[in-house]
């Protein structure tokens, strides 16, 4: 082992075994930029500043940056009062836990019942209300967090277009990456990826359906968790398919993803997804602890990796194997492994969205209590987006509406509900295929893939999956833009990330693993964004670090 990375690791033992209890000795609060919710937290314990002070400085850095990035569609208007009020309680009762006054951001398909929109980022949905919070929105302000404001995404979360740009969306505009210019920030978490990475926010919340956490995450420098089918509920979220449709925590480190994570899962009444499979839930911060990795097995499933061979691939390997290495310093067997009916699940994450989204798309319709253009259904929000200029039509198509509408015409006929219908055709597939065989088959802990491959083997399959920064583009990287031709998708100094894809409920192992590679690789602090607001908190000098 590098002797230097030994010191590290030594280091970060230390410092690990006194987080429990309080700051370590001679700590200081970080910029914004890298402040932990932990440390947040210590912040806030110690007096260096009060949650009103926090929401002002994080809204104050939207304002400096959101005009560059749209990130941010809205900010909370209420954000100040409900931290003023937070701040009351935690001087009278005390906190209620690690997310007592810290700010998140809830991406634009997360609705809230107060002065927000939630839209998709289309203009369809401008104005509309819903009867009460969404539950997730509810759980994280039960937890003691301020909904700072919504965040930009992929219009429809990228299920519309086939000419689409990850990031933009009609309402919001073009959610651009802080690393390169014009970045293509992915999707279609985009916005809440962005915001965390340049420090908008304590963390963001996303959706993934196929990719939409994770992908950003990759592209942003941050930590995404892709969460198990029915860990998270849906409850009054913009869907895109039941069977598939999950929420999950973006933070910049995997334990500040851990404590967003804990507030956010459970059974819920208003999901009947979340309430059938679910086991006890354990304490995922507890997963956050340095440690020797012997008992664990990380599968490689290389057929997958041969098969790119580009240039910018080739540094995606490199950054890869250098992840891999570390992981077996660390004590970890690495196996070679194979996915087997790759083909087959690639379809039906495909098919099955087609299948859900009609009937999905007019049960969230159904519950508005505002509805200002009357679309309760996929067809009428079709036409009413061939009619709307600001919604792009037809430089921007509606592939996947009306290619979902077809598949309902040719084979469900009447059945809104045409999950069932085809379920014969890749129902199987959840079971025996994809990933979940190689796992059983070599007794892994998960699965490990540059997160760019990665997002297609736990949509349809509903397993969990967690990504972290592994590297940036080296400064001979080409540039390369994204398929419509505006954004650069890959250039110098764009971050990219590695994946590990677990088994259903497997969050817990993941964070584990996670946890255990960032320490020992510390890729985030490597480099900054090349666009980073530069309001901080007016700290008193004990409290500052310069
Ligand atoms: C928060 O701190 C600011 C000064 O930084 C102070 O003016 C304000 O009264 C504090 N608010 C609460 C609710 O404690
Ligand atoms: C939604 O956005 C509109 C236009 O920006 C704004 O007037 C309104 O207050 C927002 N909130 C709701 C719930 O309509
Ligand atoms: C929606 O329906 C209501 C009630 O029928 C009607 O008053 C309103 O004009 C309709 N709005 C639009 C945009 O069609
Ligand atoms: C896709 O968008 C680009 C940029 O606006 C446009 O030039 C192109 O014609 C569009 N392609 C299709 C198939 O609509
Ligand atoms: C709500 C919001 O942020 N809207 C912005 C969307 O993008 C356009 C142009 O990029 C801006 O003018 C809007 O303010």
């Amino acid at each position: 082992m590098d002797p230097m990375l030994l010191l590290f690791v030594t280091a970060t033992s230390i410092w690990a075994s006194v987080v429990a209890g309080g700051p370590p000795r001679g700590w200081r609060f970080p910029d914004l930029i890298d402040a932990t919710i932990s440390d947040i937290q210590w912040g806030l314990e110690k007096g260096c500043f009060n949650s009103t002070d926090l929401v002002k400085a994080y809204l104050a850095r939207i304002f400096e940056v959101n005009g560059r990035l749209r990130a941010v569609t809205e900010d909370n208007p209420d954000a100040v009062a409900i931290a003023a009020s937070l701040d009351k309680e935690r001087l009278t009762k005390g906190p209620r836990g690690p997310l007592h006054g810290v700010p998140i951001l809830l991406k634009n398909n997360i609705a809230t019942k107060d002065k927000m929109n939630n839209t998709a980022g289309s203009y369809a949905l401008l104005g509309a209300t819903v009867p009460r919070d969404s539950t997730i929105a509810r759980k994280l302000r039960d937890a003691g967090a301020i909904i700072l404001g919504k965040s930009n995404m992929s219009q429809w979360s990228n299920w519309r277009s086939r000419n689409f740009s990850n990031g933009w969306s009609s309402h919001g505009g073009q959610t651009l990456g802080a690393y390169y210019q014009n970045q293509d920030p992915e999707g279609s978490s985009s916005g809440s990826a962005v915001a965390v990475s340049v420090g908008l926010a304590a963390a963001a919340i996303g959706t993934e359906t196929l990719g939409s956490v994770l992908a950003p995450a990759n592209r942003n420098g941050i930590v995404g968790i892709k969460t198990t089918l029915g860990l998270t509920s849906r409850d009054l979220i913009i869907p895109i398919s039941e069977h598939m449709d999950t929420v999950g925590p973006m933070a910049r480190t995997v334990e500040d993803a851990a404590q967003v994570l804990q507030a956010i899962v459970g059974e819920d009444p208003h999901d009947r997804f979340t309430s059938t499979t679910m086991p006890t839930i354990p304490k995922y911060t507890d997963a956050c602890r340095l440690r020797n990795l012997a008992d664990m097995r990380i599968g490689i499933p290389w057929d997958l990796i041969k098969g790119l061979e580009e240039d910018f691939v080739s540094s995606e390997l490199q950054a890869f194997f250098k992840m891999l290495a570390i992981l077996e310093e660390a004590g970890a067997q690495i196996v070679d492994t194979t996915i087997p009916k790759a083909t087959e699940i690639m379809q039906a994450q495909i098919l099955v969205p087609f299948a859900d989204f009609p009937a999905n798309l007019a049960s969230y319709l159904s519950q508005l209590t505002t509805n200002p253009n009357n679309i309760t259904t996929l067809p009428q929000l079709r036409e009413w987006t061939h009619s709307q200029p600001l919604e792009e039509y037809p430089g921007r198509d509606i592939y996947y509406w009306d290619a979902a509408l077809q598949l309902h015409a040719d084979e469900c006929g009447s059945n809104t509900h045409c999950y069932a219908s085809n379920k014969a055709r890749y129902g199987h597939l959840v079971v025996v295929g994809g990933h979940f065989a190689p796992l059983e088959a070599d007794k892994l802990t998960a699965l490990a893939l540059p997160t760019s491959i990665a997002p297609f083997w736990t949509g349809v399959t509903g397993a969990a999956s967690i990504t972290l920064p592994m590297g940036y583009y080296p400064e001979d990287a080409p540039v390369q833009l994204s398929r419509r031709g505006d954004l650069v998708n890959t250039a110098p100094g764009i971050p990219m990330g590695i994946s590990f894809l677990g088994r259903k409920w497997s969050e817990y192992e993941l964070i584990e693993l996670a946890y255990n590679l960032e320490a020992r690789s510390r890729v985030r602090q490597r480099r900054k964004p090349k666009i980073v607001p530069s309001t901080e908190l007016n700290l008193p000098r004990a409290c500052r670090a310069r």
